[in-house]
C-alpha cells in the first residue's frame, strides 16, 4: 500500500501548494485592508453612516387680538463641540475663540476640564448667518443643532403679561408659563446621512414631521397696550412712584385690553432682570383698596331698599368714634345726599348707612362682584386677594370694610368689579384670551341699582367739584378716584406712604369700557388719587375711545349747548 503513494508525489505537492496559496491569499486581502488600505476605507465607511437627527418644532406665536406680533420664534443656530476630538487641536483654539468672540482663556479651560465628555455647547442662539460662518471655517470637532429664539417685538411694553422662555424654549413667567403646553411643539426626527465630522450628506427621509405649536392670540390690543405703558412710565417719573399698574376692560365682553405695569423690562434683554420689574402687578398684588370700593358698599345699601340716592346722612365735625377706633374724613362736609357722600367720599357717611344696613350685604355684593377669589384667568401666581368673613361683625369691621380697608383686592379683581356695575350688574368672567363669543354671566347687583350707582359716578367725576382731571372730552365719565395710606409692616398705616387710585368708565351712558389706575408710594406732586391717577385714566381712556371709534356721548351742539345721550 505504502508503494502506491510513492506512484503520485507529485499530486502531493500540488495540493500543499494550492493550499498555501489560499493561506497566502487570505493573509494578502487582510494586509491589504488592514494595513495598506485602512484609512481610505474607513474614510468611506464613515463618510456614509445613518443617523437620526430631530426637527426643531417651533413654537407657537402670541399675539395681540389683531394679530401684531407679541412673542415669535425665529430660526437660530446653537454650536457645540466634541472636547474629545477639540483637546487634539489645541492650535485652532485661538481661531475658534475669535470666531466664537469668547475668550481664549476660557474656552481653553472649559474644553481642558470637559475632555472626557463628547459634548459642551460653544454658542447658542446664534444668528444663522453667524452661526454658518463659523461652520464654515471647518473647525475639527464643532458641530450646529437648529433651534428657535423668542423674540418679543413689543419690547418692554407688554412684558409682564407675556413672560418668557428660557434658554430650552420652555415658558417661564407670565403666558408663556400658563400656556406652555399649548405653544410648545413636538420634534420631528429625520434620518440623514453624515459623514463623520457630522456634516450633512444627504437627507434620507423624514420619519415624524415636526408638529409645531400652537398659536395664541390675546385679548390685549397692542396698540391700547403702548398707551397704557407710557403713560403708566410717565406716571412713575413724575410722581417719583414705586410702580404703577392699569388694566383695561372691555366692559361687554369681559376681555382685557390693556395691563400695564412699571417698572418694566426688556423681554429681550434680561441679563440684569430684577424682581420687581417682572412682577404682573396688575393681577399678583394685592392691597386695601380704599374709597374705590364705596359704590359697592353703596349698591348694597340701595338693594335693601332702605336707602334711595336723596337720603342723607349727617358727617359733620369730620370725625366719628366708636369705641377706640376713630373715622376720619379728609374733605370736610355737613349733611350729604347719597351722591354726596361718593362726591365728598366721606368715610363717615359711609360708615353709617353701613351700620344702617349691617356688614352682611356688604360682604354679599363684594363676594358677588369677585373680591377675595381669584378671578380665574389662569395666570400664574395670580391674587385673590382678601375678604374678610366674621360670624359677628362689629362696628369697626364693618366701617372699615364698608369704605375699603380690612379688605385687600388686585388690580384686575377692582377693574372686573367695576366693569360689573358698568355692564348692567351682571359679571362677565374675565378673559385675557381673544373671544369669539360673550360667555354667560351671573347677575351680580340688580340692574336698577347698578344704573343708579353708575349715575351717581358721573356725578363724582362730571358734576361742579368732581374729580375733573378725570374728564374726556366728548365723553362722559363715572368713576371714583381713592387714596389709601399703606401699612407698613409692624407699624400700621404710615403718614407718608400712600396709594392713588382712579377707577372709572365710559362713555358713561352706556359704558363700553373700565379702566383702573394704581400710583404706588408717589414722594412728589402729591397723592391724592384725584391729583395722580385720575389724569392717566383720562389721556388713556380719551385715546381708548378715539382708537376704538366709541361714539361720544357729551358733544357740545353748534348752539353751544351739550347734547347728552343718556340711557
Ligand atoms: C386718607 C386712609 C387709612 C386706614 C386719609 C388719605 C383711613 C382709615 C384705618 C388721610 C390721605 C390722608 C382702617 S382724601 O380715598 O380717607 O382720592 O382724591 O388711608 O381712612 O380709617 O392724608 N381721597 N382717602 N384714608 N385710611 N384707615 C380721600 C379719601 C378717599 C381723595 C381726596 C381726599 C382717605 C378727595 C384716606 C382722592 O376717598
Amino acid at each position: 500500500m505504502s508503494s502506491k503513494i510513492e506512484h503520485y508525489p507529485g499530486r502531493f505537492k500540488f495540493v500543499i501548494l494550492l493550499l498555501a496559496l489560499v493561506v497566502g491569499v487570505i493573509v494578502w486581502m487582510l494586509f491589504d485592508r488592514h494595513v495598506l488600505n485602512n484609512t481610505f476605507l474607513k474614510e468611506q465607511g464613515d463618510l456614509r453612516s445613518v443617523r437620526y437627527m430631530p426637527i426643531p418644532a417651533h413654537r407657537g406665536m402670541i399675539t395681540d387680538r389683531n394679530g401684531r406680533y407679541l412673542a415669535v420664534s425665529t430660526p437660530v443656530i446653537s454650536l457645540w463641540g466634541n472636547p474629545k476630538e477639540l483637546i487634539n487641536i489645541p492650535e485652532e483654539w485661538p481661531k475658534l475663540a475669535t470666531a466664537l468672540e469668547q475668550d481664549i482663556g476660557v474656552l481653553s479651560d472649559r474644553i481642558k476640564n470637559n475632555k472626557d465628555k463628547e459634548f459642551i455647547y460653544l454658542a447658542r442662539g446664534l444668528d444663522p448667518d453667524k452661526g454658518e460662518s463659523i461652520l464654515k471655517q471647518k473647525i475639527i470637532g464643532v458641530y450646529s443643532l437648529e433651534e428657535y429664539r423668542r423674540f418679543y417685538p413689543a419690547g418692554d411694553s407688554v412684558s409682564q403679561v407675556i413672560g418668557f422662555t428660557d434658554i430650552d424654549d420652555k415658558g417661564r413667567e407670565g403666558i408663556e408659563l400658563a400656556y406652555n403646553n399649548w405653544l410648545t411643539g413636538v420634534p420631528g426626527r429625520r434620518e440623514v446621512l453624515k459623514d463623520r465630522r457630522g456634516h450633512l450628506i444627504k437627507d434620507i427621509q423624514v420619519i415624524r414631521p415636526a408638529k409645531p405649536g400652537k398659536d395664541i392670540q390675546l385679548s390685549i390690543d397692542l396698540r391700547l397696550q403702548y398707551l397704557a405703558s407710557r403713560e403708566l412710565h410717565n406716571a412713575i417719573e413724575e410722581y417719583g412712584a414705586k410702580s404703577a399698574s392699569l388694566v383695561l376692560i372691555d366692559v361687554k365682553t369681559g376681555e382685557i385690553l390693556a395691563m400695564a405695569n412699571q417698572p418694566t423690562y426688556n423681554p429681550n434683554n434680561r441679563a440684569a432682570l430684577k424682581p420687581e420689574e417682572i412682577r404682573n402687578r396688575a393681577l399678583l398684588d394685592a392691597f386695601e383698596p380704599g374709597s374705590t370700593v364705596k359704590p359697592f358698599s353703596m349698591s348694597a345699601a340701595l338693594a335693601t331698599g332702605r336707602w334711595k340716592p336723596t337720603d342723607t346722612v349727617d358727617v359733620r365735625g369730620g370725625k366719628l368714634r366708636i369705641g377706640h377706633y376713630t373715622i376720619s374724613d379728609v374733605s370736610r362736609a355737613t349733611i350729604l345726599d347719597l351722591t354726596g357722600v361718593l362726591k365728598k367720599s366721606s368715610n363717615i357717611g359711609m360708615s353709617k348707612i353701613a351700620f344702617d344696613i349691617g356688614a352682611e350685604p356688604i360682604y354679599d355684593v363684594m363676594k358677588k362682584v369677585g373680591f377675595g377669589d381669584s378671578t380665574g384667568l389662569g395666570f400664574p401666581g395670580e391674587g385673590a386677594g382678601f375678604l374678610p368673613v366674621h360670624r359677628k361683625w362689629g362696628a369697626a369691621e364693618t366701617a372699615t370694610l364698608s369704605y375699603g380697608y380690612g379688605i385687600s383686592v388686585t388690580p384686575t379683581q377692582l377693574a372686573h368689579a367695576y366693569a360689573t356695575l358698568a355692564n348692567n350688574g351682571v359679571s362677565l368672567p374675565l378673559s385675557l384670551i381673544k373671544r369669539n363669543d360673550v360667555p354667560n354671566g351671573t347677575q351680580a347687583i340688580d340692574p336698577e341699582v347698578s344704573k343708579t350707582v353708575r349715575r351717581m359716578l358721573q356725578s363724582v367725576v362730571e358734576d361742579e367739584g368732581g374729580v375733573f382731571r378725570a374728564r374726556v372730552s366728548g365723553y362722559l365719565i363715572a368713576g371714583k378716584s381713592g387714596t389709601a395710606r399703606k401699612t407698613i409692616v409692624n407699624k400700621g398705616y404710615g403718614e407718608n406712604h400712600y396709594r392713588a387710585f382712579f377707577a372709572g368708565m365710559a362713555p358713561a351712558s352706556n359704558p363700553r369700557l373700565v379702566m383702573v389706575v394704581v400710583i404706588d408710594d408717589p414722594t412728589k406732586v402729591g397723592y391724592f388719587g384725584g391729583l395722580l391717577a385720575a389724569p392717566v385714566f383720562s389721556k388713556v381712556m380719551s385715546e381708548t375711545l378715539r382708537m376704538m371709534n366709541i361714539v361720544p356721548d357729551n358733544l357740545l351742539t353748534a348752539d353751544g349747548s351739550i347734547a347728552r345721550t343718556t340711557n
